[in-house]
């Protein structure tokens, strides 16, 4: 265990639990009487509307805020920083709240700053596809408000239908199309940001390439609110493919699955857009909880293929070379494959939906590791020797692509025991093999305190120096990200 983590002061016992509350202001009468006037009707007090806000998607994290704001505009988020800064009160920035580290729900009473309003296309470019919007459309609504403009964009992920695009900025997130357009870090060009006295910083860009300086939006994504709040994103975005495919594999080894993954970046290259997989315990829990149908034979590995291309008959013609070379080597045991919408997603449910399926088990334990992709499941195979009949399930699943695994670990119910088995051990050997603990989720709650397995103490106290120059107060998205020794 690194030296850091051991030194922490507050819950070594437990260093993803909350830390004691820091010395911020209390909401005030006057502080309400000052939101309500800047955002009337939109400064949400009433605490049955409030209890969604200040609980995560997982139902794991609750936090106590009694205000939630909801501004429209970079010039009211600019005003609610401002007066919050000057008052010493901690505020939680909050998208989609489909976060699954505990980042995006207040632990104490932070004010909630909500970006569900702040919903508007700013400008399309039908030419070099850059979109500019406000940091709280639903991704979805942009997928569909491009797909009509024969584009589409360059993320996607199964927490679609809710999360917001500044949320996607602010944790970085990877999801299903990574393996094809990259990360965010190359697809978004520009950002608007209130930092936390309130002064907005306008870099919303919409070039390919701009070397001016320091490139300061990247400092804010993947920062998960602790650095500025982001008000609006420029993104380049892909024309939309004419041609889509999807194979549904089975596979009878983890070593079968990662030779079908060479012969597919071999012979599909171009116009491989997703290689995911989930394994026979993720199958059962979708068949047992959402009633999906496994649509081919059961098999201890499953991946899911896509192909995005501009010439549908190049497109079959190359997935059915590769899908018989795979087949007849043995390598693929079955398959079934879809070029029809409904199809499609049908397919794609068996993978987007796994995390849906786990919260019907009781408690899980959420880890989203990045190692070398030979070793991903190693891991989920040596916790289930380690774990022995402690957990309900150890289940694997994620982007093969991007070397990054979901493992996932139920109880019936939140079991101290059962965590106490789990970390350290999956830090270490995530250490061990030089993985990253935190591949897209980021920090937030939950991990803040396990970054020193991957990151060098060094870097951490570098991110602190940051984090003190921008929010000199702390009061942007406190006990989340950097560890509880650095404030
Ligand atoms: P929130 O959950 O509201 O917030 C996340 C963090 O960002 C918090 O720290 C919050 O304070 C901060 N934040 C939010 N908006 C802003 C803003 N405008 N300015 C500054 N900070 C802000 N993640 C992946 O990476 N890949 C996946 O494939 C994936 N699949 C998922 C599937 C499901 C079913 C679910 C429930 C989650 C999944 N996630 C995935 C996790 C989650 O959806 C992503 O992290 C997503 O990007 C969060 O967006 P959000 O709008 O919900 O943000
Ligand atoms: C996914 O890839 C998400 O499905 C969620 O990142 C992973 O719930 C998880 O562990
Ligand atoms: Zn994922």
């Amino acid at each position: 265990m690194p030296d850091l983590i051991r030194g922490l002061g507050a819950s070594p016992a437990n260093p993803g639990a909350a830390p004691p509350r820091l010395p911020f202001s209390r909401v005030t009468q006057e502080v309400l009487a000052f939101f309500r006037t800047l955002l009337p009707g939109r400064t949400i007090t009433d605490p049955d509307l409030l209890k969604s806000s200040n609980v995560d998607w997982l139902k794991t994290v609750e936090g106590n805020s009694e205000v939630l704001l909801r501004p429209k505009t970079t010039e009211e988020v600019s005003q609610i920083l401002r007066h919050c800064s000057e008052r010493n009160l901690a505020v939680c920035p909050q998208g989609g709240n489909t976060g699954l580290v505990g980042g995006s729900v207040p632990v104490f009473d932070e004010i909630i700053l909500s970006t569900s309003l702040m919903n508007q296309v700013i400008t399309f470019d039908n030419i070099s596809g850059i979109l500019t919007c406000q940091a709280g459309c639903v991704l979805e609504n942009l997928s569909n408000y491009l797909e009509e403009r024969d584009f589409i964009m360059p993320l996607d992920l199964g927490a679609k239908g809710s999360c917001h695009i500044g949320g996607n900025v602010s944790t970085n997130a990877g999801g299903l199309r990574l393996l094809r357009y990259g990360s965010l870090r190359g697809t978004v060009l520009g950002l608007e940001v209130v930092l936390a006295d309130g002064r907005i910083l306008k870099c919303l860009a919409t070039l390919r390439k701009d070397n001016t300086g320091y490139d300061l939006k990247q400092l804010f994504i993947g920062s998960e609110g602790t650095l500025g709040v982001i008000t609006a994103v420029s993104i380049l975005c892909p024309r939309k493919p004419k041609a889509v495919n999807v194979a549904f594999l089975g596979c009878s080894s983890f070593q079968q699955l990662l030779e079908t993954f060479q012969y597919c970046r071999g012979m599909l290259g171009e116009i491989l857009s997703a290689f995911e997989f989930l394994d026979a315990s993720c199958m059962s829990l979708l068949e047992k909880h959402l009633k999906l149908t496994n649509p081919i034979t059961e098999s201890p590995f499953y991946i899911v293929i896509e192909t995005a291309g501009s010439n549908a008959t190049h497109d079959e013609e190359k997935l059915h070379q590769f899908l018989e070379e795979v087949m007849t080597s043995s390598l693929v045991t079955d398959g079934t494959v879809a070029t029809e919408a409904t199809k499609i997603k049908a397919l794609w449910s068996l993978r987007e939906r796994v995390t849906e399926a786990l919260t019907h088990e009781g408690y899980t334990y959420k880890y989203d590791i990045s190692l070398p992709v030979e070793k991903i499941y190693d891991l989920v195979q040596d916790m289930r020797g380690h774990l022995g009949d402690m957990a309900k399930n150890v289940v694997g699943y994620g982007h093969v692509g991007d070397g990054n695994l979901h493992l996932n670990i139920t109880s019936p119910s939140k079991d101290p025991a059962l965590l106490a088995a789990i970390e350290p051990y999956v830090y270490e050997w995530t250490s061990e093999w030089k993985g990253s603990i935190s591949a897209e989720h980021g920090l937030g709650l939950k991990k803040r305190n396990y970054i020193y397995y991957s990151k060098p103490s060094e870097a951490v106290a570098l991110m602190g120096s940051i984090k003190a120059m921008l929010d000199p107060k702390g009061i942007l998205n406190p006990y989340k990200t950097l560890p509880d020794n650095i404030h």
